[in-house]
């Protein structure tokens, strides 16, 4: 493998230091909740096990009844068919390795063009196969997991990735807007179900483009190297305080997914608006999280817990705490994404005046009128169900 020491990544929010360690995916919460005992609890258990099975009691809580549960699990159908295909060989399609259900391509490679043309040829072909957003980085490394997590055998196995790849084309899906402003509900689970199980069907259907044009191009969903950093290096967008992408197109409410690829295709290169500048006077989602999970000072580097990455300056949330929450109420949560001011319709051209405004020194106005006109308030699901959106705000 070969990594593009051009693209060395640097920006306001964060920094990669000489100290810096690549991360192991036995070491996210996900993967510990199987064999650490500190996250494997009670709740950690129910919160996978109400994901197959239903559960015996519905919480007596607004947005975690039956249906709600029903939607959200229905949402996650086409992804986890692809999870559960090979998971008897330890191998958990998108999300323990990379997609496999692929045809091999033929031998000879036919000619893209000059870089910019391929570049802009993978967009149109990714666009038309769904994806709402497409940038593309160097490979990198760093970024990839030093091994993946072998469930079932319970070790860390090598992360198999072809020699000779050269660029990643980073896929950003937007999640649906109402769904995630009824967080924290299992409701709004179907938003994260339904963003993966999307993604599956544009990053399968782009590598295997790229195959039959006689190229390498291996598909991957959470699996294999860590998304945020080449999201960033693609161009989609800016590191925001609650550790997430906010791009200039749905702010924070996107999942991402990658095609690493020796196709010879130009590279995008970071972008800012203004979003480092507006984090250091907002504390929205950090004052909005439950378990209080989110940074409220300056970026450092600091390893919070075996879960976070070693020798990156940035804005951390603290995984475990964030997990924590996420048994309590037996779903996955987002409110972080719910309460940032950057959560709005872009479409909307009052929006769009807001966004470059808050690039401003006006920001301080911006952030204040955010407040007053009640955005990020949660949507009752009740409400959802009853066919009300936010759609006209
Ligand atoms: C594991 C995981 C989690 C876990 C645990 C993280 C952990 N520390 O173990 C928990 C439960 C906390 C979690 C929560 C959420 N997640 Co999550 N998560 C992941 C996953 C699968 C792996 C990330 C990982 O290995 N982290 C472990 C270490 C590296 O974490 P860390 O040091 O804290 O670093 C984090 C950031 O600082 C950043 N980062 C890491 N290295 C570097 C280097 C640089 C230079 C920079 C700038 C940033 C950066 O990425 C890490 C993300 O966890 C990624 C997909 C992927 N493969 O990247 C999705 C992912 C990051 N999650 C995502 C989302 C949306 C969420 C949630 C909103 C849940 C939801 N309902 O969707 C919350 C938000 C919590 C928050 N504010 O961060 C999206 C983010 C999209 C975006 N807009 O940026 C991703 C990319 C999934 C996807 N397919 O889109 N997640
Ligand atoms: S997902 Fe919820 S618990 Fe986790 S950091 Fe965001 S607001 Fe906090
Ligand atoms: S809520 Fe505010 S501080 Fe948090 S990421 Fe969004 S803009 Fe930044």
């Amino acid at each position: 493998m070969t990594a593009a020491r051009e693209d060395l990544p640097s920006g306001p929010s964060w920094e990669v230091l000489p100290d810096f360690e690549r991360f192991s995916q036995v070491d996210d919460v996900f993967n510990r909740s199987f064999w650490d005992p500190e996250i494997a609890t009670d709740d950690a258990r129910r919160f996978f096990r109400s994901y197959r099975e239903p559960l015996t009691e519905w919480r007596n809580a607004a947005g975690f009844g039956q249906r709600d549960y029903a939607i959200r699990n229905a949402a996650w159908q086409v992804v986890d068919i692809f999870a559960e295909m090979h998971d008897r060989d330890d191998l958990r399609d998108g999300f323990l390795s990379p997609l496999t259900q692929l045809r091999d391509g033929p031998e000879d490679r036919f000619d893209l063009g000059t870089p910019a043309e391929a570049a802009a040829t993978v967009k149109l072909v990714a666009g038309t196969f769904g994806a709402d957003l497409v940038g593309i980085c160097g490979h990198d490394e760093r970024w990839v997991y030093t091994e993946r997590y072998a469930r079932h055998a319970d070790e860390g196995r090598p992360v198999d990735l072809p020699d000779g790849l050269t660029s990643v084309i980073v896929i950003g899906q937007a999640m649906d807007h109402d769904l995630v402003d009824t967080v924290p509900s299992a409701l709004s689970g179907a938003a994260t179900g339904l963003g993966y199980s999307k993604d599956v069907l544009v990053l399968l259907a782009t590598a295997q483009w790229l195959r039959n044009l006689g190229y390498k191009a291996v598909p991957s969903l959470n699996d294999s190297a860590l998304v945020i950093p080449q999201a960033i290096q693609a161009g989609l967008g800016e590191y925001g305080r609650h550790g997430l992408v906010i791009t200039p197109e749905f702010g924070p409410r996107v999942r991402f997914g990658k095609i690493f690829t020796d196709a010879p295709v130009a590279h995008d290169s970071p972008i800012s608006f203004g979003v480092t500048e507006f984090c250091e006077s907002c504390r929205r989602c950090t004052d909005a999280c439950p378990p209080k999970a989110i940074a409220d000072g300056q970026p450092v580097s600091v390893k919070l817990n075996r879960s976070s990455i070693g020798g990156v300056r940035k804005w951390t949330t603290d995984g475990e705490k964030c997990f924590s929450y996420w048994g309590q109420i037996a779903s996955d949560c987002m409110i972080c994404i719910r309460v940032c001011p950057y959560n709005k319709d872009f479409t909307k051209r009052r929006h769009r005046i807001g966004r470059r405004l808050a690039g401003t020194r006006l920001r301080p106005v911006m952030l204040r009128l955010n407040g007053r006109l009640g955005f990020g308030k949660r949507l009752k699901p009740g409400d959802w169900w009853s066919g009300a959106t936010r759609r006209r705000t």
